[in-house]
């Protein structure tokens, strides 16, 4: 038996004890080397200085990835060290982004329940047990083909056909009991991302991943084969708008959190759009379709827009990146590594 902490318990949290003093957060990062770990790390440690933001993956981080802070290796499955980390470092936040993405969850449903379920179980008790905040996001994966697909609201429908779907909406609401339990109260919020598009970074295994590989393949070849139809439309967002929401939802203050779960958005497009966008930067660029049913399944059982009123009207959120905006940024981003490459 692990002893677990309560927030009525006679001792305070080291969060808040940290905060008491005055000392910036202790922050550990869970999957830090995926598409939003890297990014996410280099703002906190701008803020709160390198050494106070721990990455943290499952594999080793080559030369590089981890950024200019600490980098420790660490599966999320594993409690034991898992409470080690989360000990010896005195980590006051941690944000959870080990997970296993909708299309490669569809081929690996076992280690699909063991990271993204046990993984969070794991998390969770941990939070629970030092008083910790945690973050994890959700993602539109939560919801599924009887959810009402424009503007989805944060409260509706939640049927999913992934097992990432049903690991997401499993996190939303384990979180939320753990919050409102009247002896754990776990500082647990989560933001439901919409597919995220990065120039730095890249994303594996997901149904959204097309809308970055797109802008390596038309600089690189000039041609693109897309795995979804000309028109599926699905929400999408530039890193940087879902870095800045992260950070700021995870400094609101709690009792201005009226909810703990919320829709993000930004705004949503299809294969189609994105490629006409694209070629005013690549005009040559030639694109074919060639369907992947199982990931085509996955984007047709998901929303095309989402509703983020209750964000904005609780902590302020608000996206700065449009489709333009996205597509020029991305391009410039990508033309530049692949010239250092060179
Ligand atoms: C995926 O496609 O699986 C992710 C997501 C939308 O959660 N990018």
């Amino acid at each position: 038996m692990h002893a677990i902490a309560t927030r009525r318990g006679s001792f305070l949290g080291s969060s808040m004890r940290r905060w008491l003093s005055g000392k910036p957060p202790r922050i550990l990062i869970t999957g830090g080397l995926g598409q939003l770990g890297t990014e996410l790390a280099q703002c906190l440690r701008s803020k709160y200085g390198n050494d106070n933001v721990i990455l943290s993956d499952n594999k080793e981080a080559e030369s590089g990835t981890s950024g200019s802070g600490p980098f420790i290796r660490c599966d999320v499955t594993d409690f034991d060290y898992l409470d080690g980390v989360v000990k010896n470092e005195g980590i006051d936040w941690l944000v959870h982004f080990a997970t296993l993405l909708s299309a490669i969850g569809e081929k690996k449903v076992d280690e699909a329940i063991r990271v993204n379920i046990g993984g969070f179980h794991n998390v969770l008790n941990l939070t629970r047990k030092y008083n910790l905040r945690l973050f994890c996001p959700s993602t539109i994966g939560a919801f599924g083909p009887s959810t009402p697909r424009i503007d989805t609201p944060d409260l509706t429908i939640q049927r999913p056909n992934t097992i990432y779907g049903v690991s997401k909406v499993h996190v939303e609401l384990l979180g939320e009991y753990y919050h409102q339990h009247p002896e754990y109260q776990v500082d647990f919020r989560c933001a439901r991302f919409p597919g995220i598009l990065s120039g730095n970074t890249l994303p594996g295994g997901g149904t959204t991943d097309y809308a970055v590989h797109i802008f390596y393949e038309a600089i690189k070849r000039g041609r693109y084969t897309c795995y979804l139809r000309p028109d599926t439309r699905l929400p999408m967002m530039y890193i940087d708008d879902c870095i800045r929401g992260t950070v700021e939802m995870l400094h609101a203050p709690s009792d201005q959190l009226k909810m703990r779960t919320y829709n993000m958005a930004a705004f949503s497009f299809t294969p189609d759009q994105l490629v006409k966008e694209l070629q005013k930067y690549v005009p040559h660029l030639k694109v074919d379709y060639v369907i992947d049913p199982v990931r085509q399944k996955i984007a047709d059982s998901w929303p095309e827009s989402l509703n983020d009123s209750n964000a904005t009207r609780d902590w302020g959120w608000k996206h700065d990146y449009d489709l333009a905006k996205t597509t020029r940024t991305m391009y410039d981003i990508i033309m530049r590594n692949i010239d250092k490459d060179k």
